[in-house]
């Protein structure tokens, strides 16, 4: 495990994140929330995010360049501090939930990896501090082409949530149906009434590495699993962590008719671009959006179980 973070760290994080928007370091969206409580949902509008540049992709260009990497050098503004020798914490620079931060590997890792060891201890690390009182950090990891992610060095990202929001993790571990037990002996569950595959494993109040590695392990190959049944050649998942809980959802498409969708949307926390992606999402439905992007359940892989 890490050294803790500073006790101070909630106190910075609060200060850097003001200094860097009244500088222009940071773009700070204002957006709207939409419930749809019938789905266990939340629909945020934020239509100035159409505005953010693009990147252009390299095959655009005539004389292609490599694309920009913002995590190899973080912008000063933006940084908060180091965990370890191997992880910066910074501020990311397009947020639409104040103190959303990002951890990233010092020297390049590709996105395109599972979780190492570390990486979930200084997960779990970070999950450990108060930035905002009222609520709790919500981990996210966006892994491979179909995930949402947008940057190609290793990041995972943190946001505050309110503690009465019940994210889909939340309502799998308290009602959830448990499916047949792993090859390590772990017993998944899902969401009763969300139809696209996901996996859920309670985490214990002061969890050892080899708790978080076991986990992560476990729902890992349960979503292989279902990626190979789909004959989905690609791996890319979605991973969502808080103190409380460990959630991973296979996917197959980054986005479905224009909404693109990360991991913040297959716990229940979808993001619309503009009032048409909005309507959109509430004519579809936002449980449909997430199986079109996300797998089908597999039927017949439910097991009720003993804990
Ligand atoms: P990725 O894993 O690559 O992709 P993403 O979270 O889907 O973000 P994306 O960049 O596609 O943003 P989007 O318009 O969909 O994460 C890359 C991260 O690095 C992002 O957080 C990005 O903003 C950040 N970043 C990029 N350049 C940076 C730089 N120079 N310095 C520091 N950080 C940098 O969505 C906009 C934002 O809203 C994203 O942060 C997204 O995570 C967040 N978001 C999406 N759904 C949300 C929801 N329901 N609630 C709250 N926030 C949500």
């Amino acid at each position: 495990m890490f050294p803790p973070l500073p006790k101070t760290f909630p106190d910075l994080i609060r200060s850097k994140f003001n200094s860097a928007v009244d500088s222009g370091s940071l773009t700070f969206t204002e957006s709207t929330e939409e419930d749809v409580p019938a789905e266990d949902f939340r629909i945020r509008v934020a239509p100035s995010l159409a505005q953010k540049p693009v990147p252009k992709k390299v095959e655009d260009d005539a004389t292609p360049k490599p694309k920009f990497n913002p995590f190899l050098y973080p912008e000063p503004g933006l940084f908060l501090c180091d965990l370890g020798d191997r992880y910066s914490l910074i501020l990311n620079k397009f947020s639409i939930v104040p103190y959303h931060f990002l951890c990233i590997t010092k020297e390049f890792e590709p996105q395109n990896a599972p979780l190492s060891e570390e990486d979930l201890n200084a997960t779990w690390e970070c999950l450990q501090a108060n930035v905002k009182s009222g609520s709790r950090l919500l981990a996210f990891y966006n892994c491979g082409e179909f995930s949402g992610a947008s940057q190609a060095h290793k990041h995972i990202q943190f946001i505050p949530v309110p503690h009465e929001v019940k994210l889909i993790p939340d309502v799998a571990l308290a009602y959830g149906v448990p499916v047949s037990k792993d090859a390590i002996g772990q017993f998944p569950t899902s969401h009763p009434d969300v139809p696209f595959a996901h996996f859920v494993l309670p985490v214990p109040k002061s969890p050892t590495t080899e708790d978080l590695v076991m986990r992560f392990s476990s729902l890992l190959a349960r979503t292989l699993t279902t990626l190979r049944e789909h004959d989905q050649r690609s791996i890319s998942f979605n991973f969502a962590m808080t103190k409380d809980w460990m959630f991973v959802a296979p996917r197959c498409q980054e986005m479905y008719e224009g909404v693109s969708v990360n991991a913040t949307g297959m716990v229940g926390l979808l993001l619309a671009k503009s009032e048409e992606q909005l309507d959109l999402i509430k004519k579809t439905g936002p449980l449909k959006v997430a199986v079109k992007v996300g797998l089908p359940r597999i039927t017949g892989d439910e097991q009720q179980h003993d804990y």
